[in-house]
C-alpha cells in the first residue's frame, strides 16, 4: 500500500474570510466595509447576492468551531473584518466587535485549533475608502493602527498572523479590472494601490516586532504560474510579462525589496505614472513565514491587442487535461514547480500554503450526502505535488484548504461552492461533504493512505 506521508507536526486545517462567512454587516455595531457597497451596485456581483447573510458565521461560529474539531482539523486560518473592530476604520474601537475574534480565538484554543488570524482580507472600512481609500498614503498610518488594536487584544493568544490576503486581488482586481470593491479600473490608480499596501504589509510587521509579539507573522500571495502557449518567443515574452503583472510584482518587493524592473519599463512605455518606489525596501521586513495560496495556472499566449502585457490566457480548448466547475485548469504540476521557483529565486522563510481548494457544482442527494468527488481528486493532486515540493527541499509546514464551508465568493456571489462542508443558504444547515471526510482521514494518517 502506498502511503504519501507528511513531516510530522504538520499544520492541516482550512482557510475563509470574513466578508465571505459571517454575515451579520449590521449587528453590534459593524461599519459599512467597501464590499457592502460594492454588492450593492448593480452588475457587480452575480445575481445580486450580497454577504449580508453568507454563512451565518457570526452568529454560528460555535458549531463551526464543534465541527472543525469533529473533522480532526488542527489549526484555521480566518479573516478579521476591521470595520467590525473599527466601524469608520479609525478611532473608536467596538468592543463587541473585537469580543467577536476574542471569543472566536478562546473557542479555537479550547477546542485544541491553532488560530492563524489574517488582518486583511479586501473588507477596507467604506470611511476609509471615502477619504481615498489605498491609493491615500495615510491609509497605512490607519491600518497600522488598526493592527496595534488587534496585538493588544489578541497577542499571545494568537500566534500566527497573516498581514494581508493576495495584495494582487487588493490592487488589480479592486483597482484595475474593477472586478471587485472598491471597483475602480485604472492601472496606474492599481500600481499606486499595490505599493501603498505593501508598504502597510513592511509597518505591520516592523510594529510586530517592537510591540515584541510573541509568536510569527507573514504574509500571504497567491501565485498564478503562467506557461507560454508554444515555444515562439512572443508567447515566451507575454507569459514573462503576465508572471510579472501576477507573481514577481509581489514576490519581488516583499522577499528582495525592489519592484521587477521589466515591468517597470513596461508601465512606462505605456506612459503610465508611477510612484518611484522609493521604499521598496521598507516593504522587505524578515518574515517568519511566507503564505502562498494556489488555484491554477495559465497558458498565455502573445496577443498584440492585449493592453498593457501583450497577453492573453490561452487556457480553453483542451489546453489541459481537465478543469474544475468554475473552468478553472488542474494544475498539480506547476503548484510543485512554483512552491520551487520560490525556494530556488526567493530567499524564502518557511511556507504554509494558505489556500488552495476547488470550486464545484455539488448537490445534497436523496440520501443527504455530497459525493464530491472530483474535489477530492483535485486535492489529492495537489498534496502529491505539496510532497514532491517538500522532498525537493522546499520547507512546507502547512495546508489551509479553501474552504471550511461554502460561502460568499465574491464577484460569483454563492454560485461558486468551495466548501468542504455544504451549506444551505436557506435553512443554514451545515453538512460535511464527502471530501471533508477524506480530509479528515489524510490529517488522522497526516498524509494519503
Ligand atoms: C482567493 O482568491 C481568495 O483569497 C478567496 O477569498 C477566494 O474565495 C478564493 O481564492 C477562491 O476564489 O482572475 O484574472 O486575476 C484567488 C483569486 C483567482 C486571483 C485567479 C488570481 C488569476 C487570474 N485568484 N486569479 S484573474
Amino acid at each position: 500500500m502506498t502511503k504519501i506521508a507528511f513531516p510530522e507536526n504538520f499544520k492541516w486545517g482550512t482557510a475563509t474570510a470574513s466578508y465571505q462567512i459571517e454575515g451579520a454587516i449590521k449587528q453590534d455595531g459593524r461599519g459599512e466595509s467597501i464590499w457592502d457597497r460594492f454588492c450593492e451596485m448593480p452588475g457587480n456581483v452575480l445575481n445580486r447576492d450580497t454577504g449580508e447573510m453568507a454563512a451565518d458565521h457570526y452568529n454560528r461560529y460555535k458549531e463551526d468551531v464543534a465541527l472543525m474539531k469533529e473533522l480532526g482539523h488542527k489549526a484555521y486560518r480566518f479573516s478579521i473584518s476591521w470595520s467590525r473592530v473599527l466601524p469608520t476604520g479609525r478611532g473608536e474601537i467596538s468592543e463587541k466587535g473585537l469580543d467577536f475574534y476574542s471569543n472566536l480565538v478562546d473557542e479555537l484554543l479550547a477546542n485544541g485549533i491553532e488560530p492563524f488570524a489574517t488582518i486583511y482580507h479586501w473588507d477596507l472600512p467604506q470611511a476609509i475608502q471615502d477619504i481615498g481609500g489605498w491609493q491615500n498614503e495615510a491609509t497605512i498610518e490607519y491600518f497600522v493602527e488598526y493592527c496595534r488594536v488587534l496585538y493588544r487584544k489578541l497577542g499571545g493568544r494568537v500566534k500566527n498572523w497573516i498581514t494581508l490576503n493576495e495584495p494582487y486581488c487588493t490592487a488589480m482586481l479592486g483597482n484595475f479590472t474593477g472586478h471587485h470593491a472598491p471597483g475602480i479600473r485604472d492601472l496606474g490608480t492599481a500600481l499606486l494601490v499595490s505599493y501603498n499596501v505593501l508598504r502597510a504589509h513592511g509597518a505591520a510587521v516592523r510594529l510586530f516586532r517592537e510591540m515584541n509579539m510573541e509568536g510569527e507573522i507573514g504574509i500571504t500571495i497567491n501565485v498564478t504560474p503562467t506557461i507560454p502557449a508554444s515555444e515562439r518567443a512572443q508567447d515566451k515574452m507575454a507569459a514573462r510579462y503576465q508572471d510579472g503583472f501576477d507573481n514577481r510584482w509581489f514576490l519581488d518587493p516583499v522577499l528582495k525589496g525592489t519592484f521587477p524592473a521589466d515591468m517597470i519599463e513596461l508601465y512606462k512605455s505605456h506612459g503610465i505614472t508611477l510612484p518611484d518606489f522609493k521604499e521598496g525596501a521598507s516593504i522587505c521586513e524578515k518574515l517568519d513565514f511566507l503564505g502562498i495560496n494556489y488555484y491554477f495556472s495559465n497558458t498565455i499566449r502573445y496577443n498584440e491587442y492585449e493592453w498593457p502585457l501583450y497577453a492573453e490566457a490561452a487556457n480553453d480548448g483542451g489546453a489541459y487535461p481537465a478543469y474544475t466547475d468554475r473552468d478553472w485548469p488542474i494544475d498539480p504540476k506547476a503548484f510543485k514547480d512554483i512552491l520551487i521557483r520560490i525556494k530556488q529565486e526567493y530567499d524564502a522563510p518557511k511556507i504554509y500554503i494558505t489556500e488552495n481548494g476547488a470550486s464545484y457544482n455539488d448537490i445534497v442527494n436523496v440520501n443527504g450526502e455530497v459525493k464530491d468527488y472530483g474535489r477530492i481528486d483535485y486535492l489529492h493532486r495537489h498534496f502529491e505535488a505539496i510532497r514532491g515540493a517538500i522532498d525537493f527541499g522546499v520547507d512546507i509546514r502547512g495546508y489551509f484548504l479553501w474552504s471550511f464551508h461554502d460561502n460568499f465568493e465574491w464577484a460569483f456571489g454563492y454560485s461558486s461552492r468551495f466548501g468542504i462542508v455544504f451549506i444551505d443558504f436557506e435553512t443554514q444547515k451545515r453538512t460535511p461533504k464527502q471530501s471533508a471526510y477524506w480530509y479528515r482521514d489524510v490529517i488522522k494518517n497526516n498524509g494519503i493512505a
